[in-house]
């Protein structure tokens, strides 16, 4: 069992999961288990066994799109404030449950209890932010060249959406998809990932009661599978306008070609390489637990994880002491377990990436400052490591899942423009400077070319109401706030004609 002090069994069983049974793989309104085989999950914090889920198969996947097409033909046309206020229902039953969940997400997935809190919250926010939106979902009206016209344009919901969720982020990035998507009047079905099947199971035990108390089971829909049995399937399927899929550069670069293959549309959100940058005229406390924060927090497993801190010279050898010293004092440990600031990493493959990287930092020629070790102990930890090696470092433009940092030391702010952009990610970036002149610089056009430029702010951390994502091999799709919503709705232009004449557009004429 595991060494942190909660009842395990009892935290599941008041998500609906039973510790001792086969759970669910499969939920469309009805949960059921599946025939494709039982998928234990372990916590990666000791090892030991959570529970299990019956996989759902290729026929439990048709079944679940069969579920939400015929809910999606009533559900379009539910007024969308009605729609909100669903999700509304939704936000409260996971306020009740923030506490349950969040430790769960801790457990399964390994983040520090406050960050699996902090994920259960994220989703809150985006219930309520969706809840407002239900009330706005605005179009343009546009004046017409032709007299006695009127142009406007109206949003309808698209169908299906397909909802391919990684292991880090196992229950916020659904629910930033899935209450957008709800309030725009589509449905969804979701791909877990395997390494998480228990958070999202319990989710939908959570909000089942919310959908079967308004009549709207058959919205939300679950498929806990393989990529054969269900992966695959939603990529090819004609009935899923949207796929939205969250994970490696790799990943997206098989979803997106071949969602493109049947015209469909995909919304990606990929692999990041961030960087913070650090000039001399930074207030190095505000910079230092950003960095710490950015490269540590979660084990290294964000997509937003600072993965290179470019300091200028000045203050690059003192920022790096502190730095160093600052990672001495960092806990590791298990998730639940009090003080703990770095929990495991998801699995002894995560491990094994690490552990290579490692190698080949050294092999390269690059200085371990801190860390660099797997632990010898149960579970999977290890070390928060940071690295001195220079600009031009062949393995830091690859993402390595894991807490390595790289430090890099600039001469300016063109040299770390430069360097920040020169890697084939664009997820999120970030200055510390107190010049509003350097600040500006590095958000203008010529600045960072990511997705996210935050100054004095880590790389990670981002609030839901402004559109996540980023560009080049990060794949270009927008979630959560702004008008991230646009992606999961179909843009109708209309115009009216309420004269007796029927003009023709362009001056054309056609005397019939
Ligand atoms: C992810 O890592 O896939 O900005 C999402 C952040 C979080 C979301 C990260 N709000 O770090």
């Amino acid at each position: 069992m595991s060494d942190h002090k909660i009842d395990v069994k009892a935290l599941l069983a008041r998500l609906g999961v039973d510790a001792d049974a086969q759970n669910p793989g499969f939920y469309d309104g009805r949960f059921e288990n599946g025939e494709g085989g039982e998928l234990v999950s372990c916590s990666p914090g000791d090892g030991a066994r959570l529970a299990s889920v019956a996989q759902a198969t290729r026929a439990d996947y048709e079944r679940a799109i069969e579920t939400g097409l015929s809910t999606f033909e009533r559900w379009r046309t539910e007024p969308a404030p009605a729609r909100g206020e669903v999700v509304r229902q939704m936000g409260e039953a996971l306020r009740e449950h923030k506490d349950d969940l969040g430790a769960l997400v801790a457990l399964e997935m390994g983040k520090v209890l406050s960050e699996g809190l902090g994920e259960v919250q994220e989703m809150i926010d985006i219930a309520d932010f969706a809840v407002g939106l239900s009330r706005q979902l605005y179009g343009l009206t546009m004046h017409s060249e032709r007299p006695n016209h009127r142009m406007y344009e109206q949003w309808h919901p698209i169908g299906t959406v397909g909802i391919i969720s990684a292991f880090n982020f196992p229950v916020a990035v659904w629910s930033w998809n899935a209450f957008l998507a709800f309030v725009c009047g589509d449905v969804c079905l979701w791909k877990p990932s395997e390494k998480t099947p228990l958070t999202a199971l319990a989710v939908c035990r959570v909000l089942d009661g919310v959908l079967e108390r308004n009549g709207w089971r058959g919205i939300s829909n679950l498929v806990i599978g393989d990529v054969d049995q269900v992966g695959e399937p939603m990529l090819d399927d004609r009935r899923v306008p949207l796929v939205s899929a969250t994970g490696s550069c790799r990943m997206g670069k098989i979803v997106g070609p071949r969602v493109a293959a049947r015209l469909g549309r995909s919304l990606l959100e990929l692999g990041g390489n961030n960087a913070l940058i650090v000039m001399d005229d930074a207030d190095l406390d505000l910079a230092l637990v950003a960095t710490a924060f950015g490269a540590v927090g979660t084990a290294g497993q964000r997509c937003t994880t600072t993965r290179r801190l470019l300091v200028q010279k000045g203050v690059a050898a003192q920022l790096t002491e502190r730095l160093v010293a600052s990672y001495a004092s960092i806990k590791i440990g298990p998730p639940l377990e009090a003080g703990v600031l770095c929990g495991p990493l998801i699995d002894q493959d995560a491990v094994q990436t690490y552990t290579d990287a490692i190698a080949r930092i050294r092999a390269d020629g690059g200085e371990i400052l801190c860390g660099g070790n797997a632990l010898d102990r149960p579970g999977c930890y290890v070390e928060p490591t940071i690295a001195r090696v220079p600009t031009d470092f062949a393995l830091a433009k690859d993402e390595t899942f894991a807490p390595i940092l790289y430090v890099m030391e600039i001469d300016d702010l063109d040299d770390a423009i430069r360097i920040q952009n020169d890697v084939p990610q664009g997820l999120s970036s970030a200055i510390f400077t107190d010049s509003v002149r350097t600040a500006e610089r590095f958000l203008s056009a010529a600045g960072s070319d990511c997705g996210i430029a935050n100054v004095n702010i880590g790389t990670s951390g981002a609030e839901i109401g402004g559109a996540f994502g980023g560009e080049k091999e990060t794949g270009g799709g927008r979630e959560a706030g702004s008008d991230a919503w646009k992606a999961y709705m179909r843009r109708q232009t209309c115009t009216i004609n309420w004269g007796t004449d029927l003009p023709l557009a362009q001056g054309v004429e056609f005397d019939v």
